[in-house]
């Protein structure tokens, strides 16, 4: 159901944009495999310089390695500053088992604080198999992946204030019991 006729839908619809007038955004990148992380970190830059953001709000926070990534978004996140927060990290699978532990916790945590802050948080953290794959990830190949994460940060922004503007407040009149 939702549709009146082919042409004239009855739901309403709401998308995010692509555009970042009034918004604040971090970016948290990890300094582990920063060879690979400083380019998704430019990807992420030019993505919301090209989305119309002035350097001024922007804030980029550097952590250690993907592991401290989540606990820096969930702060930045409490803040109550930003719109949303690009999680920008790259782990690349050893011989050791380091790398399922890394990859799941920063998923999850990211996942974590996104849901229990309500601010969005896109995860532009590459798990991979191995070096080349994480170049053809950071500007090669496959685009880059910095890029693609603050272009779903600025769409979730975006919807985000939507979501909030469009939801009337409760009616203030009294309700006789
Ligand atoms: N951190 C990464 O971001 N990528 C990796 O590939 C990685 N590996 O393979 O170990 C990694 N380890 C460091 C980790 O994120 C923490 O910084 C460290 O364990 C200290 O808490």
């Amino acid at each position: 159901m939702g549709q009146k006729g082919q042409d004239q839908p009855r739901y309403r619809e709401l998308q995010g944009e692509l555009t970042v007038a009034g918004l604040h955004f971090a970016v948290v990148v990890s300094r582990f495999n920063a060879f690979i992380t400083e380019r998704l970190l430019q990807g992420a830059l030019d993505a919301l310089r090209r989305a119309g953001a002035d350097e001024e709000a922007i804030t980029v926070v550097r952590v250690p390695g993907a592991f401290e990534i989540p606990v820096a978004a969930k702060h930045l996140a409490q803040t109550g500053r930003y719109n949303a927060i690009v999680c920008l990290g790259t782990v690349i699978r050893g011989e050791t088992p380091h790398f399922e532990y890394i990859s799941a916790e920063a998923s999850k945590g990211v996942a974590a604080a996104a849901f229990e802050s309500g601010v969005p948080m896109s995860f532009g953290i590459l798990t991979v198999e191995n070096l080349e794959q994480a170049v053809d990830r950071a500007g090669l190949k496959s685009g880059n992946k910095g890029f693609e994460a603050a272009m779903s940060a600025v769409e979730m922004a975006n919807l985000i204030r939507k979501i909030k503007e469009s939801s009337a407040p409760p009616s203030r009149k009294r309700r006789r019991s």
